[in-house]
């Protein structure tokens, strides 16, 4: 197994995880995804950490998709098990307790799509190409598109996208609520940094504690959600956190959490 196809780096609590298949396009097989299980280990023993940066090697890709090559001699019960291990694992990435952003630097398609919609947010280059072209391929997306899609854009985008394989550009992502932001693909970098270190600036327990209020509250009837919520929100008087990010403001200072 090649060891860098996941290159992990951290700083301040910030790590960066990169793709890094750049000549098949950061395209997902074993390899990475046994790799990304690897990076997640670490990144969920981390104390440290606040946020996390998913980015893919090279300027031409973000993730353009699944292996072809290896899916195209894959027997239906080895796409099963394919498919399995990438949902566990990037289920993992999605409950990871602090902020996950997709910096997408260009082609996102198929399980890359996907991968960045288990990501809090997402920020794409102007050259950025987004898409579920699985259907081109005789198959539907299996890393969890029929389903984070369209809870990102509404079910009506989301079969246009799924149904034609359409590919849009960022301008169409940002405007159908795929991403959060499109910059320069020169400007990315320094806007991750910046981003970063404003959401790594906040209550991690906070932060940590709006995920899951969004995410299990997702997953959830409204009352239910609207329940746990209240009882995340009392929890948050419990801590330390709370005491500090108030008494900053009472005192005119920045909160240091
Ligand atoms: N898989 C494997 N190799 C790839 C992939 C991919 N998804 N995408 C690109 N590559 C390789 C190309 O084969 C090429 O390799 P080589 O140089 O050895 O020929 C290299 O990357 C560069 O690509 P291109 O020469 O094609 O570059 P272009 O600029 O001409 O085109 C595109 C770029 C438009 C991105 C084009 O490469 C493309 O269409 N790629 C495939 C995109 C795609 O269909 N993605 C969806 C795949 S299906 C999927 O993701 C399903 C997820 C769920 C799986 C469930 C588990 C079983």
């Amino acid at each position: 197994m090649s060891e860098n196809v996941i290159d992990l780096q951290e700083s301040n609590g910030i790590a960066r995880l990169t793709v890094n298949r750049p000549k098949a396009l950061n395209a997902l097989n074993d390899e990475v995804i046994t790799a990304l299980g690897k990076a997640l280990d670490s990144l969920e023993a981390n104390a440290r950490l606040r946020a996390v940066l998913l980015t893919g090697a090279g300027e031409k890709a973000f993730i353009a998709g699944a292996d072809i090559t290896r899916m195209r001699e894959q027997t239906p019960r080895e796409a099963q098990a394919f498919a399995r291990r990438a949902l566990e694992t990037i289920k993992r990435l999605e409950r990871l307790p602090v902020p996950v952003v997709a910096l997408v630097n260009g082609f996102c398609l198929g399980g890359g799509c996907e991968l960045a919609l288990a990501c809090d947010w997402a920020v794409a280059s102007d050259n950025a190409v987004f898409g579920q072209p699985e259907v081109q391929l005789g198959i539907i997306p299996g890393f969890g598109g029929t389903q984070r899609l369209p809870r990102r854009v509404g079910p009506a985008m989301a079969l246009d996208l799924i149904t034609t394989g359409r590919k849009i550009d960022a301008a169409e992502a940002l405007r159908i609520g795929l991403v959060n932001r499109v910059m320069p693909q020169a400007a990315l970098d320094d806007y991750a940094d910046e981003l970063a270190g404003q959401l790594a600036g906040n209550g991690p327990q906070a932060v940590g504690a709006a995920k899951r209020a969004v995410y299990d509250g997702m997953e959830q009837d409204v009352d239910s959600a609207l329940a746990l919520e209240t009882n995340l929100f009392a929890l948050c008087f419990a801590g330390d956190e709370q005491a500090e990010g108030m008494a900053a403001f009472v005192e005119k200072r920045p909160a240091i959490f």
